[in-house]
Order: structure tokens, then C-alpha cells, then sequence
């Protein structure tokens, strides 16, 4: 099999990959970037790239007959889940015993189905969780730079106050205020001056339109429209899509190879091709680099791996939760997909928890609450590869770490309020706390333990990890930001000392 090269490949198109294709290409490097998913531009025969959640289609999930949405059930009806084909769709649901992980597929990775909550998380938090990092410089240089690329803005508070799309929010503000606990705006790199024009109805309803899991067709600047748009303009960058990566090893010269399956719409493996590289970026997420990882150390292609490699995994603490509310406390039935607002009781030491107040957008009153809960759930798991698969240690009762802390939160609110929780929405038996899922895979090959003080993977040069497996399990706040962050101190710091001539 002939060989493609490139001085330096990128694995996956998410947030620390588009970082890290970005700024090799500013760098005059010519760059490929490998992405399992497809490049979502192509309209359906709707008109739409994306399908909503309330009339999900192939296009929704990747390779499942069936969609399976966050919030399973209503008053414990299976009217959520719809059959689909088998397709390679926008959000991929990966089951491991204990707990299932929501990971975007596609050019842009986790920027195309998440709610676009841009938090930097507390400086205190960071630092204790990330030691060994400079965080004035953080807090000073990377931060601020990765928020001005992904165009981070803000909620004009006063439209927040007087538009119906956000009466949901208003609502849990109001019952936390009734609990004593303090909220706090949170920035999006969703484009607020394009929701009051959908407010306003003079553009096409995204955000106001049940767009969000599954896809934004307009309003979001997700990393295909800043970071990867940006890399694609340096003239160096080539992305390669429906490529899966599926082994690493390392060329008797000392530069990389890989194999990867390329598949069809079926999933199919139509080709198997082998690329060779001098530097090696891996930013497949938390599962996808992990994978690659903890299979190369396990087959024997990268025995130097240390055997940290896999370990330091942890769900972000992520609980989702619903309450309902009063008959006079109506949160509305229209609701934009896009949270705006956080609990923030993470200065409790005795229980910290950071809740987004999100939406839950049928198009009817349905007086019900939702979080997701951010919870310190000091649990950590590994990944392993055995079978021919990945495996992930996690248990039931480590997650009830994560719901009992929501718990101790939620139930003084329920107290203050006289409210009560839904038990109807996580499908059947009834759950109060669904604490078997998470947005934030985080960890796996953490900063500082698999890899140097900078992202060098450990036993080898030249290899290096950008992404959300560097986090150690938990941040606090919703993690994309900081990944992104971390992601331009590694790529400063390799230009500068790696790939000088
Ligand atoms: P990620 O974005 O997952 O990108 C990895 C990419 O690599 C994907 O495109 C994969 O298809 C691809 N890939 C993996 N393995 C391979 C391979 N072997 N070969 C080729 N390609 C591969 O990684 N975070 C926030 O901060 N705010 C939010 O509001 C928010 N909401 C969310 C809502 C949902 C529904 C979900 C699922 C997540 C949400 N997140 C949110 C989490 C956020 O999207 C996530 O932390 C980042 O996307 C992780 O970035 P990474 O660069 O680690």
C-alpha cells in the first residue's frame, strides 16, 4: 500500500485538532487532518445540513436505527427516540458498562451538537487541577487568545430580561435566588445579534428552532466556521474526511504511521490506507485519542507508553436533572436550544456544584426545570483495550458520587420553592437523576502524567496530545474552552522549541 506523507498529521477536527491545524499551517507546515465524520455542508432534500430534535433523521446519530436523545422520555412516554438508517451522523452515543459518552462526529468534532456555553473556568480551580501549568500565563495569554478565535460573546442582558426564549432561565433564576444561591451569565460562541433577528423574525429560527444535539444550521460559530475555516486559509491544510485512524506505530527513521479505514455512508470500509508523518498531533477527544493510545501500548506498536496512558478518566461530574415547577411558574413554550445561564455554588466547599439552567424546547408549556448539573466528583476510571474494544472501568457508584452531590444542591431548592422532581424524563424505570451519561468525556492521557508539562506524550518525540483527554477528568465548568486553551499553550510552546529547522 503506497504511503501518503505530510510533515505533520492531526487526528480528529474537534477543538485541540483545529488548534493545533490552525497554527501548524500559520506555521508554514504543511498539515493533514484525518476526521472519521463527514464535512457537514451538504443540504438534505429539506434544504438543511441538520435535522432538529424534534424531527430527528439519519442525519442525526451516527450508524444507530434509533435516536437515543438525552432526555429518553416524557410523563414516561417513548415519544422522544425516533427510528432512523444507519448513517454516518452528527452525534454519536458510546456505550461503556457504567456510563454512556455524547461525542460529536464531524468536521469540527464536539463544536457541531454542543450547547456553545463558553466558560472559563475559576482561576483557583484551574490551578488545582492543572498544577503544574503557569496559570497567570493562562489566565493572561491562552484564555483570552483561544476566546477571540472562537468568537466568544455575550447576551445583551436586557433583550435576556424581556424575551419570551428565555423565560425558562428567568424562571430558575428566580428559585435559586429563593434558595439564597447566586447565578451567573455564561458566554456563548452562539451569535446573539442572529437570535434576536430570529426572535425578531427576520432571519431563519436556529437556535429558536429546536436546533442544537443534532446540529445548528446558522447562528453557531462552531470550529469549521472559525478555527478550521482559518487553517483551511493558510493554504497548508488538507482535511481528509470519513477516515477512521485505527493504529500508530513508529517508522524505523523515527517518523510516524498510520492506518486508517476510510468508510461509505454504510459505514463500510471501502479503503485501508497508510500515512506517514514527522510530527504526530493526536485530538480524537478523550475517547478517540485514548483509544488510539491504550491500543498501540496494548498491541505493542508503542510499548514505551506510560502506564498512565488511559487512566485520570472522569465524566466532568455531569448530572442531568428536572424539576417541576408551580403551575403559576411557566417556563414557556418557546425556548431558544442555546443555555445562557449557570447555578454557580461551586465556592461550597462542602458540596461544589456549577448547574447550567438548560432548556427543554417541545414548542409547549411543560413547566419542567432542566440542569445539567457540573458536579466535584473526585472519581476516576481507565480506559482499557481488550477484545478488540475499548473498555471503561467506571462504576454505577462512582457515579453516584456525581447525583448524590446534585442531590444535596437541588433538593434545598426543592426545598425553598415547594417543588418537587421530575421522575418522567429519563425513560423507564423512573430516574430523578440521570448520572449514566456525559457531554464532558475528560482525561485519559492526562497533562503532566502520560505526556510532559506541555502535551509531549511520554517515551516518545514528536507525539503529542491537544485535547480533551488532557483534562484530569473534571474542570468545573463546561470544558471546551479550556481544552482550546491548552491546546495554544502546546502548540506555542512546540513551534517554538520542536519544529524549528
Ligand atoms: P472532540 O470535539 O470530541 O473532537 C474529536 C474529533 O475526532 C471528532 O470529530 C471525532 O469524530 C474525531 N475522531 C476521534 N477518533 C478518531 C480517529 N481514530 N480517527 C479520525 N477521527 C477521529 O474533541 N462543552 C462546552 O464547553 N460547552 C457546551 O455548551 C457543551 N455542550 C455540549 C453538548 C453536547 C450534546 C455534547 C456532546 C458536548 C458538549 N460539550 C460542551 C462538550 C464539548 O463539545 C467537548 O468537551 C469538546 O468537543 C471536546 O473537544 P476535543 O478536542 O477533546
Amino acid at each position: 500500500v503506497a504511503v501518503e506523507s505530510a510533515p505533520a498529521i492531526v487526528v480528529g477536527s474537534g477543538y485541540g485538532a483545529a488548534v493545533a491545524a490552525l497554527r501548524l499551517g500559520q506555521a508554514g507546515i504543511r498539515t493533514l487532518v484525518i476526521e472519521m465524520g463527514r464535512l457537514w455542508n451538504t443540504a438534505g432534500a429539506d434544504g438543511k445540513v441538520f435535522c432538529n430534535t424534534a424531527n430527528p433523521d439519519q442525519r442525526s446519530m451516527w450508524f444507530k436505527t434509533r435516536t437515543e436523545a438525552p432526555l429518553a422520555s416524557f410523563l414516561w412516554l417513548d415519544v422522544v427516540n425516533k427510528d432512523i438508517n444507519p448513517y454516518p451522523g452528527v452525534l454519536d452515543r458510546v456505550h461503556f458498562a457504567n456510563m454512556s459518552v455524547f461525542v460529536g462526529r464531524g468536521v469540527g468534532g464536539g463544536s457541531l451538537v454542543n450547547g456553545s456555553m463558553a466558560v472559563t473556568p475559576l482561576q483557583s480551580y484551574f490551578a488545582e487541577q492543572f498544577p503544574t501549568v503557569d496559570t497567570a500565563e493562562m489566565y493572561s495569554t491562552y484564555f483570552p487568545r483561544a476566546r477571540a478565535m472562537l468568537g466568544v460573546n455575550t447576551i445583551d442582558p436586557a433583550w435576556f430580561e424581556s424575551t419570551e426564549w428565555y423565560q425558562f432561565s428567568r424562571v430558575s433564576r428566580k428559585h435559586a435566588a429563593n434558595t439564597g444561591l447566586k447565578t451567573t451569565f455564561v458566554p456563548s460562541v452562539y451569535d446573539f445579534g442572529y437570535m434576536q433577528r430570529e426572535a425578531a423574525g427576520t432571519a431563519v429560527k436556529s437556535a429558536l428552532g429546536q436546533e442544537v444535539i443534532y446540529g445548528n444550521n446558522y447562528g453557531k460559530k462552531s470550529l469549521d466556521k472559525s478555527y478550521l475555516a482559518a487553517a483551511l486559509g493558510t493554504g497548508n491544510v488538507t482535511i481528509h474526511t470519513m477516515e477512521k485512524v485505527r493504529g500508530i506505530s513508529r517508522a524505523s527513521d523515527g517518523s510516524w504511521l498510520l492506518t486508517a479505514d476510510r468508510i461509505d455512508a454504510t459505514g463500510a470500509v471501502v479503503e485501508t490506507k497508510q500515512y506517514g508523518c514527522t510530527y504526530l498531533f493526536l485530538g480524537g477527544g478523550s475517547l478517540g485519542t485514548s483509544e488510539l493510545l491504550v491500543r498501540a501500548r496494548q498491541t505493542g506498536t508503542l510499548p514505551a507508553l506510560d502506564a498512565s496512558v488511559g487512566a485520570g478518566w472522569g465524566p466532568n461530574g455531569n448530572v442531568m436533572l428536572g424539576r417541576a415547577n408551580h403551575l403559576w411558574d411557566t417556563v414557556g413554550a418557546n425556548q431558544s436550544t442555546m443555555p445562557v445561564m449557570g447555578i454557580d455554588d461551586w465556592a461550597n466547599t462542602d458540596n461544589p456544584v456549577f448547574a447550567e439552567i438548560a432548556p427543554l424546547p417541545t414548542g409547549l408549556e411543560h413547566w419542567v426545570s432542566l440542569y445539567l448539573a457540573i458536579t466535584k466528583n473526585p472519581q476516576r476510571a481507565a480506559f482499557s483495550w481488550a477484545n478488540g474494544a475499548l473498555n471503561l472501568n467506571w462504576s454505577a457508584a462512582q457515579s453516584s458520587v456525581s447525583s448524590g452531590m446534585a442531590k444535596k444542591l437541588f433538593d434545598r431548592i426543592n426545598s425553598a420553592n415547594t417543588t418537587v422532581y421530575r421522575s418522567d424524563l429519563f425513560g423507564t424505570p423512573s430516574r430523578t437523576f440521570a448520572d449514566d451519561f456525559t457531554y464532558h468525556p475528560l482525561g485519559g492521557c492526562v497533562l503532566g502524567k502520560a505526556t510532559d508539562n506541555y502535551g509531549r506524550v511520554k517515551g516518545y518525540s514528536k507525539l503529542y496530545v491537544t485535547d480533551g483527554s488532557l483534562v484530569p477528568g473534571n474542570i468545573g465548568v463546561n470544558p471546551f474552552v479550556t481544552i482550546t486553551a491548552l491546546a495554544e499553550r502546546t502548540m506555542a510552546r512546540v513551534l517554538a522549541e520542536d519544529t524549528a529547522p
